[in-house]
């Protein structure tokens, strides 16, 4: 009978509450209706830049890179794809690829073009940033069991 008086004292919301932010963090997301496309991309290269720097992208997308080289040479190549592409100034070159992991992948340049050589980055992201929305359903949990504290 004291465990009964126990859970009694217990509100229920406690224990949903922990239940609903565990689902927010393991549901799968879905990908808001959008079926694979095809998606092109002219990326220009230059010292010490690439334009645009980031690339969009769904899971299962197919993603054409048109790597153009406005000075020197220049490559792009994707960390986590373990893809890459040089272009020559006034040749440009090209890679598709099926975008099939999901997250931001870092570019970079894999030809030493310059001192800032190093910091010619861009990213590439595939999917939503899941992590955003997971965060945002947590902290909308909080603040629902902020209020129901507040209320009681
Ligand atoms: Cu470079």
């Amino acid at each position: 009978m004291r465990v009964i008086a126990v859970l009694r004292s217990i509100s229920l919301i406690w224990i949903i509450l922990p239940a609903l932010a565990i689902l927010i963090l393991v549901i799968p997301l879905p990908t808001l209706g959008s079926k694979p496309t095809d998606r092109v991309y002219r990326v220009d290269a230059g010292r010490f830049a690439y334009s645009p720097a980031v690339l969009r992208a769904n899971l299962g997308d197919r993603v054409t890179i048109e790597l153009v080289s406005t000075d020197v040479v220049h490559g792009l190549e994707i960390d986590g794809y373990g893809l890459g592409i040089t272009a020559d100034p006034g040749q440009p070159a090209a890679m598709t690829f099926l975008a099939d992991r999901s997250g931001t992948f870092r570019m970079r340049c894999s030809v030493t073009c310059g001192a800032m050589h190093p910091f010619m980055i861009g990213k590439l992201q595939v999917g939503q940033n899941v992590w955003l929305w997971r965060g945002a359903g947590l902290a909308l949990l909080a603040v629902v069991a902020g209020l129901w504290k507040a209320w009681q």
